[in-house]
């Protein structure tokens, strides 16, 4: 998988994409980065990339024809390449969507600067618009980390064991259950006897409990999507009429 990044600000994005399971992916080969800065491709003697929004208003806008450029020379046809703007009227980011863009063999990431990005930048040169959540930041680098590293971490062999993508908070729908390393016992805080048992299949029940019970105390909304079986709905009736 090829990502590519368009933004003014290229540096900033540079620190964060070399560290950890995302450097190991770039160099096992499994995804590569490519940052590019979009004044490269700005054509008058100032380099602008931003300009005044017509119609009068405060800030500045970005303009067009450098990203237009930009995505020509970046495109890779063959690898049928999808664009992103990030966003804050995008549609909001999830793990579906990670998982759906696993699929790409090419993103490009447009990130926008400034009051906002020329509405043609959407409209001609953009396949998807993506918001990381109801807040608003001062560009769209720290989106575009987000989505890469969201992505990058689903694709085979970037994460140690294949399946541990799979069996965190989201992918069944409920949140994590708690979790203890060494020691068992600090300053008087003990680690829940069931963990030191060795009985896996009670522990396995134990944490599916905590799943549903940290899920409906904390984010019910979930529930209502989690793929649940007899015995979790049956758990969970429990828990709703002992309000624990
Ligand atoms: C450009 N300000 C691009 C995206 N989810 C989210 N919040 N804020 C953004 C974002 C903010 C921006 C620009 C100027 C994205």
């Amino acid at each position: 998988m090829r990502f590519d990044v368009l933004s003014i600000f290229p540096e900033m994005l540079q620190s964060p994409l070399n560290y950890s399971l995302l450097k190991k992916a770039q160099e096992k080969g499994l995804i590569r980065i490519c940052l590019h800065d979009i004044r490269h491709w700005a054509e008058d003697k100032h380099k602008m990339t931003d300009d005044a929004p017509y119609g009068s208003g405060c800030g500045m806008v970005m303009k067009v024809e450098p990203v237009e450029r930009a995505l020509a020379e970046i495109k890779d046809t063959k690898l049928n390449p999808l664009v992103v703007l990030m966003t804050p009227q995008g549609e909001i980011f999830n793990q579906k969507i990670a998982s759906q863009l696993t699929r790409e063999r090419q993103i490009i990431i447009i990130c926008g600067r400034y009051e906002g990005v020329d509405e043609r930048i959407r409209e001609h040169l953009a396949d998807r618009e993506i918001s990381i959540g109801d807040y608003i930041l001062t560009g769209g680098e720290p989106s575009a980390l987000v989505l890469i590293d969201a992505v990058s971490r689903l694709l085979p062999g970037v994460l140690g064991n294949d399946n541990s993508a799979f069996s965190e908070s989201f992918s069944q729908g409920l949140l994590e259950y708690p979790q203890y390393t060494r020691p068992a016992e600090y300053k008087g805080w003990k680690v829940p006897e069931i963990l030191l048992s060795g009985n896996h299949a009670q522990i396995e029940s134990w944490r599916k409990r905590k799943s549903l019970e940290r899920t409906y105390q904390r984010r019910p909304d979930l529930l209502g999507k989690a793929e649940l079986s007899a015995e979790d709905r049956e758990y969970l009736q429990k828990i709703k009429l002992e309000d624990i």
